[in-house]
């Protein structure tokens, strides 16, 4: 069996953590955003690749829930001393995989590969495919006129500014990462991690290739909401959702992501119980809903949401109509 999911960071490294539990690991192919990555000090730093392979490597930092726990700073300090703003925090062990990726970058090996060797040397079975070896970066255009690098958004103005836009730069001459299409296409079930509908599956969609694959797979896709009382559960989605002329609520994403038989990319999708009022909207879209426990600190919850997803994609493939 292969199951993909489409994942962006922190969230999406939650839900993996819980379908690795009902699952084989193995069986399980993770099609990541690559739009967080940036460049600084000359090394490539590619954020939610490192946070799905941290948590599911048992080594993330648990309080920050990125970077790596008995984590050290003293590059860092070093670097402060001459000047550098440490806006954008390295750790010691976290400057290892950096150092690790650009020099195989450097050599010419592409992102997947490289990829494949970090998440293989923290002993992740769970396969990690970027979803483009092209570089892009995705660029959040405030209202007051600036075009910020994601993380110069998030992080350095801790997602302050009001935004005007989202776009994923050099989307336009990139193409699908490799594995990715055929994952898509191959896939007995196809889900859409809780993680950011913009500036992570937003951004994942953006890539050429990928949107065209999950229009066409025949494998059932269903989402989880990772909007959940009409709150984020983590992160500024509820920030971004306007943006983009979506509300913020769990019905609110599943009719900005839409219905497949409308041109969407949803077939089902999985609410949490506190939107249980809302399950009946997402039908009359035309997608078939349900709404269980989504919140995740807890991995239990995490593997009976990833069997509510698998149970639901069956369901919707073995009837083909929503329930
Ligand atoms: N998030 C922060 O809030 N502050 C940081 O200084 C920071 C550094 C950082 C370094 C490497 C890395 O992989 C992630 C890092 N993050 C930091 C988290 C990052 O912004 C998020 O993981 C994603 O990009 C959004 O999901």
């Amino acid at each position: 069996m292969v199951y993909a999911v489409l994942a962006g960071g922190v969230g999406a490294a939650r839900f993996l953590r819980g379908l690795t539990r009902v699952v084989p690991a193995d069986e399980v192919v993770a099609i990541v955003n690559v739009g967080d990555d940036l460049t600084r000090f000359g090394l490539r730093i590619c954020p939610d690749l490192d946070s799905i392979t941290y948590w599911l490597g048992g080594v993330v930092h648990p309080d920050q829930q990125w970077g790596r726990a008995d984590e050290t700073h003293v590059v860092a300090d070093e670097l402060a001393r001459f000047g550098h703003d440490p806006w954008f925090t390295l750790g010691d062990r976290d400057l290892g995989v950096h150092l690790h990726r650009s020099a195989r970058l450097a050599e010419g090996v592409p992102l997947s590969v490289v990829t494949d060797e970090v998440r293989r040397a923290f002993g992740v079975e769970v396969q990690l495919l970027p979803a483009t070896d092209d570089p892009v970066e995705t660029r959040v255009h405030t209202t007051d006129g600036r075009d910020l690098h994601f993380q110069e958004y998030w992080v350095r103005e801790r997602g302050e500014p009001e935004v005007g836009s989202v776009t994923l730069s050099g989307a336009s001459r990139a193409t699908a990462g490799p594995g990715v299409v055929e994952a898509l296409l191959d896939a007995d079930a196809v889900i859409v991690a809780p993680s950011n509908p913009v500036v992570s599956v937003g951004t994942l969609l953006a890539v050429p290739g990928v949107l065209e694959a999950v229009h066409q797979t025949p494998a059932p896709v269903v989402g989880v909401s990772p909007i959940v009382g009409g709150a984020v559960v983590r992160g500024m989605a509820h920030r971004l959702l306007p943006a983009v002329g979506a509300e913020v609520s769990a019905a609110g994403v599943a009719r900005h992501y839409g219905a497949r038989a409308a041109g969407g990319i949803l077939d089902g999708w999985v609410l949490d119980r506190r939107d249980e009022r809302e399950v009946e909207e997402v039908r009359a879209l035309g997608i078939g809903a349900r709404s269980v426990d989504t919140m995740m600190d807890d991995p239990d919850v995490a593997a009976a949401l990833a069997r509510t997803c698998l149970d639901l994609a069956a369901e919707l493939a073995a009837d083909q109509e929503p329930t």
